[in-house]
């Protein structure tokens, strides 16, 4: 089929996905990570001094590595707890090898204003999705190289509207502080990969790929799938009536299973191979691969013949379903239950810092407590965590920024409409993703206050229109009674600390104080199925006393498993026809930085299961063994 000129006028209007970079035979990829010039400006003057113009920025300068967290690198403090504007620069040589060249920010904290060859090329707003810009007008077309300079000035101040929010206090020229409405370090600075990647003029601007549907035999054998997809195209529009797509499906061993030449159909596929998440009875163990298809598109030019203008590939295409009744969550319809913990991006000296050495290692060691899932708390991960999650089967419930909201924000449009940006970023880049099995729009907002309600109906609406087949949640510490928002929203998530940050010290009030917030949650909403989203105790590894006191290891392994047993009284796969409780997520797998303060010894959250360094507590092996025995609950097919 012609790809039409409607397809064309389209992407003006609609927001895409931002493919992640993938190189092809047409595509080049060049990383610019590396060591940049870097600078804070405490006296907010680089934009009136042009900073960006210069050959260099002025001294003093350092040499900062990207992608990181800037404020671990040095043994500066200022550097460290710095708020306002930093700027790095980095000039390389550019080979005129395409006609289109792209510059991607894969992340940077939290507002970012760009320069290319001392031109403004791109701002952008929000610390957790990427951005990019084409280049191509600021390069010279004529030679066939030429020297580039890249300026970036960020800013880690965060307001009443930014996600997170946070509210900057000036007690005087010398005692700033930027109040932080949420529990983690406000790393900042370019904390993930830039990269420079070249297309044709014509080009593949989003690719959207769905699971409409799967049949099943009688022994719950899948006999074919439908798949939905649709490909827009980017670029010149003089060729338009010549453009042509080609759209093939390959299996893992990389035979073609499926073709289409339309720009947005179905494809049928027999005898489906099934994403599936890991460590369910009849499922994969979480150290081996989950099933994934590769999805190519071809766009060629007919006018000339073989002319092939771009080729993409979706690597971690997974055909599975999801379904909610209102007590189970189904993948493939089979019962799930979620069992994992959470993290943060954060480790030793990268801060936020994007790593691939932690990223392995998350992982490996998700793989070794036989966790099937996690929450990205609490902002959208580098896309490379989801890539790994698609490869071995670990369910993601993937959430936005939007942690700490209370009234201010409740009653402001402007927070709204980032927020609606936000989630269209969010689900734009990570719809494609088998592993994503739900969003979460928010973590323990203030939920309680009246002004909620509205706030919340609103962002469910709009959410829900581009939700991808996925349910939708927020992360709820208000009580069940006060709660205003989650009855727009399909399920129930929330986090509770007893024995904690309430009953403290008292291991023995935990069982019934669980079973009766279930309980209770259920009793108000019959139709919703629950989630345990955090639970956890602060625990300093190597710290011991028996009997049980707080902060000792062997306080966290009780603690742990007093949640347990009012857990499996409801859960939907130890009762399939009474229970409604679909899973237990840990707070936190790794200690993890946090905002100096007499709660958080050495400025860490200690409530992981394995210290910062990740190092396993006691506790983790008391959730290696539960993990491994909910694996072995069998699970009863729905239809
Ligand atoms: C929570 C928050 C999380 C905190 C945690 C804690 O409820 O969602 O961000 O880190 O409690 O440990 O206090």
């Amino acid at each position: 089929m012609k790809v039409s000129l409607f397809v064309l006028t389209l992407w003006c209007v609609t927001i895409h996905g931002l493919l992640y970079p993938e190189e092809s035979e047409t595509r080049q990829i060049r990383s610019l990570d590396g060591l940049w010039e870097f600078r804070l400006d405490e006296a907010g003057v680089g934009k009136t001094e042009q900073w960006f113009a210069k050959p260099h920025l002025p001294s003093p300068t350092i040499l900062m590595p990207v992608p990181a967290s800037y404020n671990d690198i040095t043994q500066n403090i200022t550097i460290h707890q710095h708020i306002g504007m930093v700027w790095y620069a980095c000039d390389f040589f550019f080979h005129n090898t395409a006609p289109r060249w792209v510059l991607r920010f894969q992340a940077a904290h939290y507002e970012a204003n760009v320069w290319v060859n001392g031109q403004s090329a791109v701002d952008h707003s929000g610390g957790h999705l990427p951005f990019e810009v084409d280049i191509t007008r600021f390069i010279s077309s004529s030679a066939s190289y030429s020297r580039v300079r890249i300026v970036v000035a960020v800013n880690n101040t965060l307001t009443s509207t930014t996600l997170p929010p946070g509210y900057l206090h000036i007690y005087n020229p010398t005692y700033r502080v930027l109040e932080t409405p949420f529990d983690f370090f406000n790393y900042a600075g370019i904390d993930r990969s830039v990269i420079l990647y070249s297309t044709s003029n014509n080009y593949i601007q989003d690719i959207t790929i769905d699971t409409d549907s799967i049949d099943f035999d009688s022994q719950h054998v899948a006999t074919s799938a439908v798949l939905s997809y649709s490909v827009t195209i980017g670029g010149t529009t003089h060729q338009a009536n010549t453009l042509r797509l080609i759209i093939e499906l390959f299996d893992a061993q990389g035979i073609l299973v499926v073709n289409n030449t339309d720009s947005q159909s179905r494809l049928i596929v027999n005898k489906p191979n099934l994403w599936e998440p890991c460590g369910m009875n009849h499922t994969h163990p979480c150290t081996e691969e989950s099933y994934l298809y590769t999805l190519k598109v071809t766009l060629y030019d007919d006018a000339s013949p073989m002319n092939i203008l771009d080729i993409y590939r979706i690597p971690h295409v997974g055909i599975r379903t999801i379904r909610l009744t209102d007590s189970k969550f189904l993948v493939n319809e089979r019962p799930f239950y979620f069992h994992g913990a959470n993290a943060h991006e954060d480790s030793d000296i990268r801060g936020k810092g994007f790593d691939r050495v932690i990223l392995a290692k998350h992982f490996n060691l998700y793989g070794w407590l036989h966790g099937n899932a996690f929450r990205t708390s609490h902002y959208p991960y580098a896309d490379e965590f989801y890539a790994m999650a698609n490869r071995f089967g670990i369910a993601i419930i993937g959430e936005t920024p939007a942690v700490g909201l209370k009234k201010d924000q409740f009653v402001s449009q402007a927070t709204l409409d980032h927020h609606k940006q936000v989630v269209t970023e969010m689900i734009s880049r990570d719809r494609n993703h088998p592993s994503v099995l739900m969003w979460s729009l928010a973590n323990e907002p203030e939920s309680g206050d009246p002004e909620a309600k509205g706030y919340f109906s609103a962002l469910a609406d709009f959410t829900r229109l581009l939700a991808a087949g996925r349910p939708i949640t927020y992360v709820i510490s208000a009580t069940y009674d006060s709660d205003q928002g989650i009855q727009f929203f399909d399920m129930i998530c929330i986090n509770r600390y007893f024995a904690w940050y309430s009953q403290a010290g008292r291991l023995d009030q935990i069982p019934s104080l669980v079973s009766e917030e279930l309980a209770n949650w259920r009793h108000r909403f019959p139709n919703k199925p629950i989630l345990m989203s955090e639970y956890g105790a602060d625990t300093v590894s190597g710290l011991h006393n028996d009997p049980p006191l707080m902060f000792t290891e062997e306080y966290q392994k009780d603690f742990l498993s007093g949640y347990h047993g009012s857990f499996d009284n409801v859960s939907s796969i130890v009762h399939p026809n009474t229970g409604y409780f679909v899973g237990e997520l840990v707070w936190n797998m790794f200690d993890f930085a946090t905002d100096q303060s007499i709660t958080r010894v050495g400025g860490l959250n200690r409530k992981g299961l394995f210290t910062r360094q990740r190092q396993p507590k006691a506790a983790a092996f008391v959730m290696k063994k539960r993990y491994q025995e909910l694996e072995f609950i069998p699970t009863e097919v729905t239809h």
